[in-house]
C-alpha cells in the first residue's frame, strides 16, 4: 500500500520533538513498507481533503506512535531544515558480493556529508541508486563510482535498480545516526522501520486477459512450430546475439523482452550425437549476460560466465547424449533472465527415431507481466505466480492460428519446459500418445501392443521429452498444459485435422 506521510518533513526516525502537538500536524505512516519518499507539495495539498480520515488514523495510531520512553531532550531532529551540517565528511566504500552490497548498511552522524566509493566488485554490471536520486549509474564489473549524499539529514534507502537485482538482495541503508557531533552513537536503538521493497509495480496487467492475449495474437504470424530434419554437418556454427527490446503482449500492454537473435525462444538448434557446436555469444544489451547449454558437458567456469556489452564469448561442446536440451541465460537473477526470453533448445536425435509425418517443437514458458513496458515483475516471479503462459513465446498463438495436421497422420511433438519455475503436463485433447519420449527415454512405446498409452508428457523446469500420437477423425484437436490454470493463461492451442 502507499505510505501515506502527511508531514511536511521528510524525516523518517520518528523522533519528533513536538511529538505533543502532534494533533495540529498529524504525522502518519500507514504502513511500515511505505516508500520512503519525502512528502510533495502535492500531498500537502490534499491533507484538507483527507483530514477526516487523516484524524481517525492518528487516533488509531496515537497509541503505537507514542514516542516512549526516551525523554527526548537531545534535539536530533532530522529534518532537513533542522539539520546543521557538522562540515565533517564520512567516507564509505561499498562493494558488491554476489547480490549483495558490502557493506549493506552504513551509519552516518547526522549532519555529516556522506561521499561513497562505490566499486562494482560483483561478476555483472550493477547500479547503485538512492531514493534521493543520487545514482551511479550502470557500472561494469570493476568500475569505481564516487557518489556524493550531501549532507545527511535522515535514513536513505539505495538499492540496485537492474532488474530483479534489488528484490535478491541488493539494498543498502544509510541510517543517520545521534546528533551532530556526538559521535557515541547512543541512539542507536534500531527501531527505525525497515521498509519493505515497495517496488512500486502495479502487477495488475489488467489489459493481459486470455481474450486481450488472443486478439492481440491473431494480429501477429505465429512463430513457425515446424521442427526441420537435422542436417548433416557435424561442425555447426551459430551466433546467438542479445538484444533488449519492448514488444507487445496485447495491443495495449508491452514488455521488456531480453531475446538471443531477436526471439524468445530463441534459435531452435538441431543436430546429432557427436557434433560439435560453435556458438558465438554477443552482447548487444546494456547489462551482463551470459549462456549455459544443458547439451553440452563442460565446466561451467570456462564458458558460462557474463560478459559486458559490446563482449564476445565462444562457447563450444560436442553433444554426447540425446535430448531435448535446454538453454538459457545464466547472470542473476537466472529466474529474471529467463521470464524476460532468454532462452531456448538444443534437440539432440535419439538413434532410434521412428519416422512421422509432421514434427513440431513447443517450448513453454511463463510471463510475468508488470507495469506497461516494464520487464518481468520481480514480486510475481518470485512468488512463482506468472500472469500468461506461452507455448513458443506468445500466449495462445496457436489458437489464434491453428496448426493443419491431416487425420491418420503420425505426428511428433517436442516440448520443452523453460520455465523458470513451472512445470508442464503436456495433452493433446482427442488423442493418447503412443510413444512418449522424456528426458532420455521412452517411457512409452509403440502404444498397443502391451506397450500402453499415455494422456500426459509432464515435465518439470528444464525438462524435455516428445510424444507421438495419430488423429484419427477430422477436428480441432487442443494441446495444453493440463494444469488448466496455466493453459487458461495461454499455454493453449489447437492442432486443426482434416481429411
Ligand atoms: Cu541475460
Amino acid at each position: 500500500m502507499a505510505d501515506l506521510n502527511l508531514s511536511a518533513s521528510p524525516s523518517s526516525g520518528g523522533k519528533n520533538p513536538k511529538a505533543s502537538t502532534s494533533k495540529e500536524t498529524p504525522k502518519l505512516r500507514m504502513s511500515p513498507t511505505g516508500d520512503h519518499s519525502p512528502v510533495s507539495r502535492t500531498a500537502g495539498a490534499i491533507v484538507g481533503v483527507v483530514s477526516v480520515v487523516a484524524l481517525a488514523l492518528a487516533i488509531f495510531l496515537s497509541n503505537p506512535s507514542a514516542p516512549t520512553t526516551q525523554g527526548t531532550g537531545t534535539g536530533t531532529g532530522t529534518t532537513a531544515s533542522s539539520v546543521t551540517p557538522t562540515g565533517h565528511t564520512t567516507h564509505v566504500s561499498v562493494g558488491v558480493d554476489g547480490m549483495a552490497f558490502t557493506p549493506n548498511h552504513i551509519e552516518v552522524p547526522v549532519g555529516d556529508r556522506l561521499i561513497i566509493d562505490f566499486t562494482n566488485s560483483g561478476d555483472q554490471r550493477h547500479d547503485l541508486v538512492f531514493e534521493t536520486g543520487v545514482s551511479s549509474g550502470s557500472l561494469a564489473a570493476g568500475e569505481t563510482k564516487e557518489l556524493d549524499l550531501g549532507v545527511i539529514s535522515g535514513d536513505v534507502e539505495g538499492w540496485c535498480s537492474l532488474p530483479g537485482h534489488r528484490e535478491m538482495g541488493m539494498t543498502l541503508h544509510v541510517q543517520a545516526t545521534g546528533a551532530p557531533s556526538s559521535s557515541s552513537g547512543t541512539s542507536a536503538s534500531g527501531s527505525h522501520a525497515h521498509h519493505g521493497h515497495d517496488h512500486g509495480q502495479d502487477a495488475a496487467a489488467g489489459p493481459a486477459t486470455p481474450t486481450a492475449l488472443t486478439d492481440y495474437a491473431a494480429t501477429i504470424d505465429a512463430r513457425d512450430p515446424v521442427l526441420p530434419p537435422a542436417t548433416n554437418e557435424t561442425e555447426r556454427h551459430y551466433t546467438f546475439t542479445v538484444t533488449e527490446q519492448t514488444v507487445n503482449v496485447t495491443s495495449s500492454l508491452t514488455r521488456e523482452s531480453w531475446t538471443f537473435n531477436g526471439d524468445a525462444p530463441g534459435p531452435i538448434l538441431r543436430g546429432h550425437i557427436g557434433d560439435t557446436f560453435h556458438i558465438t555469444l554477443v552482447n548487444n544489451g546494456t547489462m551482463s549476460h551470459s549462456l549455459d547449454f544443458h547439451a553440452g558437458l563442460v565446466a561451467p567456469d570456462n564458458v558460462m560466465h557474463s560478459i559486458e556489452p559490446g563482449q564476445t564469448l565462444e562457447y563450444t561442446f560436442v553433444a554426447k547424449n540425446a535430448g531435448i536440451w535446454l538453454y538459457h541465460c545464466s547472470t542473476a537473477p537466472m529466474s529474471m533472465h529467463i521470464a524476460n526470453g532468454m532462452f531456448g533448445a538444443v534437440i539432440i536425435d535419439p538413434t532410434d527415431l521412428d519416422k512421422v509425418d509432421r514434427e513440431y517443437v513447443m517450448v513453454a514458458s511463463e510471463l510475468y507481466l508488470g507495469a506497461d513496458g516494464q520487464s518481468a515483475d520481480a514480486s510475481l516471479l518470485s512468488a512463482l505466480q506468472p500472469n500468461a503462459m506461452a507455448f513458443n513465446g506468445v500466449p495462445f498463438q496457436y489458437k489464434a492460428h491453428p496448426i493443419q495436421i491431416k487425420t491418420n497422420e503420425r505426428v511428433r511433438v517436442w516440448v520443452m519446459d523453460a520455465g523458470p519455475n513451472l512445470a508442464t503436463t503436456f495433452h493433446v485433447v482427442g488423442t493418447q500418445f503412443d510413444t512418449v519420449w522424456r528426458e532420455g527415454a521412452y517411457v512409452i512405446r509403440g502404444g498397443g501392443s502391451g506397450g500402453g498409452w499415455g494422456q500426459v508428457l509432464t515435465l518439470g523446469a528444464a525438462e524435455g521429452g516428445f510424444v507421438e500420437f495419430t488423429p484419427l477423425e477430422a477436428g480441432h484437436y487442443a494441446f495444453v498444459n493440463h494444469a488448466l490454470s496455466l493453459a487458461e493463461k495461454g499455454q493453449l492451442g489447437v492442432f486443426e485435422v482434416t481429411d
